[in-house]
């Protein structure tokens, strides 16, 4: 039986672009990367999944935009006279795509594509990195990427007030679920934010729980078996080592991430995305007497005026002022 592509979330807007491209290439099928190998590609078509190649110079090509990545929709082909050999000729033109700047090789990598949704997962029992967090929030503010924050591991919470203390210190007007693998507290609402046919990535730092947030809701009876790529660590735990995208519960799709280590943002003007993300420094800002007051010690200065008079939280102009401070460094 063919595989319904619609399924791995094929979108009527992409019919165009296959009509234009085949009357280029007429052989060719289209399909979507479910994961990347060190020289192929695993993507699923209306025949099933197969493994493709790029083209030799391509794989060369020092440009990362020009290389598949998980989530991408292609064009293959079978190659002549051999059996299930499959070439990618063309990507679709991608939306959602899920970036990350390497500070070393400093450059900028593409996890993920056509992505709907990001969830950034953090685990309850470590100690929550809100300036990474922040750094996180501007990228994907700037890449126009929704998000939705997972505290996870809330079985392991030592006080009742701890959810209470994080709800506090996170500002941002995001989306916030508290979750556990081991209780399933949370997974309902978690579900929520799984839409058919559209594509979740999660990332978060290793062992937050990433993969088992997968693997649960995976586990439904219209899902696939869960193929994650993990391997076992020196401490005997599983830790992804690929990205691969599967069919989860409500017919969404889940990008399962390897841990993130590190976060860095482009070297760019964040100015305007800090305000964003912190839109309620921003509502009282506009009314300050000095376009470029620093709401420390400036007269007229209607962001102290809103704390003193208690309409704005203190903590927020602090998170504010820090993650400035970080960014200008
Ligand atoms: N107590 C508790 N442990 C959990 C929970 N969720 C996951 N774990 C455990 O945390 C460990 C790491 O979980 P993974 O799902 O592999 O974490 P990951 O984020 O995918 O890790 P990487 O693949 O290395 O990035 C495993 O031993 C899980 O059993 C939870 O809600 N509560
Ligand atoms: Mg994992
Ligand atoms: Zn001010």
């Amino acid at each position: 039986m063919p595989v319904n592509l619609k399924k791995y979330g094929w979108r009527d807007s992409f019919e165009r672009i296959l009509k234009e491209q085949k009357e280029k290439l007429p052989n060719t099928f289209p399909g979507r990367v479910i994961s990347v190998h060190r020289t192929s590609y695993e993507v699923i078509s209306e025949k099933g999944i197969m493994f493709a190649e790029i083209d030799g110079n391509r794989l060369k090509d020092k440009d990362v935009f020009s290389k598949p990545v998980v989530g991408d929709w292609v064009l293959i082909f079978a190659i002549e006279n051999s059996k299930d050999k499959y070439l990618i000729e063309y990507i679709f033109p991608r939306y959602g795509v899920l970036k990350r700047e390497r500070v070393r090789e400093r450059d900028t990598q593409i996890i993920a594509s056509n992505v709907d949704l990001v969830l950034i997962v953090f685990a309850i029992d470590q100690s929550i990195n809100f300036s990474l967090l922040d750094r996180m929030l501007i990228q994907l503010l700037q890449d126009n990427l929704p998000c939705v924050l997972v505290f996870n591991k809330t079985d392991l919470m030592e006080h009742k007030n701890e959810e209470q203390n994080i709800r506090e210190k996170i500002t941002h007007n995001i989306p916030l679920v508290f979750t556990s693998t081991k209780t399933k507290e949370g997974i309902q609402a978690l579900k929520k934010f799984f839409k058919e046919q559209e594509t979740i990535a999660i990332i978060g730092a290793s062992g937050v729980g990433k993969s088992s947030l997968a693997n649960l809701l995976s586990l439904g009876e219209n899902s696939q078996k869960v193929g994650l790529v993990n391997m076992l660590t020196k401490e005997g735990r599983h830790t992804t080592t690929s990205r691969r995208l599967i069919l989860v519960q409500n017919g969404s799709l889940v990008i399962d991430m390897p841990g993130i280590r590190s976060f860095a943002l482009r070297k760019e003007d964040y100015k305007e995305d800090i305000d964003k993300l912190f839109f309620q420094v921003e509502s009282f800002a506009q009314y300050c007497k000095f376009r470029n007051c620093h709401h420390k010690n400036e007269s007229g200065c209607a962001v102290k005026k809103a704390i003193e008079e208690g309409k704005l939280d203190i903590k927020i102009l602090e998170q504010y002022q820090r993650t400035k401070e970080k960014l200008r460094k």
